[in-house]
């Protein structure tokens, strides 16, 4: 595991510092998800959109690896390897083996998973055996009443549990899980995703109790209406600042995140097409000769 030190000088979304010099790069190897969440659309073919749980395709465990090679030699500022979706990094089984090669072919790469924490304290062990660095979880309320509108299932252990009770159990597990990362050295931060009217009263008290429990920074993002939450509104720049700043009593804030995709490449704010990208490098071809 590299240390927090470095991760905190070079992960591009944990450092303000870090983000303008290094890159990430997201293997799409993880489609299945454990829980439902309402604002969530997945998509698995799809080029011309840039949010979270879209990929242009999905990707073997071979291809995941073959990627980092090609992309590690050609990309020299790509300081992470993510595994951001589509679905839940945890309930996949090809993220830990993926995260435990690559930890071992390019051990300075810091391997960074993005989770619904549903399956995080009971997997913490191997997460850290797999080599994964950095641990991001989202959370979205505190309450079991606000988390019941924002999730309309969640799958734990074969039982798919809805309302109040699958609610109930997520919130639970998701600050078990922060705990037990926290209580085993890592850098773990929050995301939350801003909800008009449906978590926004209680957006301040999860900074609160993560800065209890032990989180290192928070990314409040803005809600992207679809799906089920296609009829709720976009909160505004000023919300998300006013919000930040409410939420920056408790813990550090991220600022620059662009809510990625999960096959995204390069500079945060700058990225490349990641599958023109390997086509090219397939011809021998320089992306950036090229697209500019
Ligand atoms: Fe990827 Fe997420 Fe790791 Fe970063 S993204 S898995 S912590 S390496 Fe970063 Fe993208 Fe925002 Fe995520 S800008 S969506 S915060």
């Amino acid at each position: 595991m590299i240390s927090k030190k470095i991760l905190l000088e070079s992960h591009p979304c944990f450092s303000e510092g870090a983000h303008g010099r290094y890159g990430r790069l997201h293997l799409p190897v993880a489609p299945m998800c454990n829980v439902q969440c309402r604002y969530c659309v997945k998509k698995f073919d799809c080029a011309n959109e840039s949010r979270p749980a879209i990929t242009s395709r999905l990707l073997s465990e071979e291809e995941a690896v073959g990627r980092v090679e090609t992309l590690i030699e050609r990309k020299t500022n790509l300081s992470v390897v993510g595994i951001a979706g589509p679905g839940d990094s945890l309930f996949n089984e090809a993220t830990l083996p993926v995260c435990k090669e690559i930890s071992s072919r390019f051990p300075e790469l810091i391997l960074c998973i993005s989770t619904n924490g549903l399956l995080l304290a009971d997997r913490i062990d191997a997460v850290k055996e797999a080599g994964i660095s950095s641990i991001t979880i989202t959370i979205n309320a505190v309450t079991a009443d606000a988390a019941a509108q924002i999730y309309s299932w969640v799958n734990y252990e074969g039982r798919k549990l809805t309302g109040i009770e699958g609610a109930a159990l997520l919130l639970e597990k998701q600050y078990e899980g922060l705990k037990a990362a926290v209580s085993q050295g890592y850098a773990v931060k929050v995301n939350t995703v801003l909800m008009p009217g449906i978590n926004d009263g209680e957006v301040p008290l999860i900074a609160h109790i993560a800065a209890i429990y032990g989180a290192e920074i928070m990314n409040v993002m803005p809600l992207i209406p679809q799906g089920g939450f296609s009829h709720i509104r976009k909160p505004g720049h000023r919300e998300i600042v006013e919000m930040r700043a409410a939420c920056a009593e408790y813990l550090p804030q991220m600022g620059h995140c662009v809510q990625c995709r999960s096959d995204a490449c390069g500079l945060i704010g700058e990225d490349v097409d990641v599958e023109l990208e390997m086509l090219m490098a397939g011809l021998g071809v320089d992306y950036d000769a090229v697209v500019s």
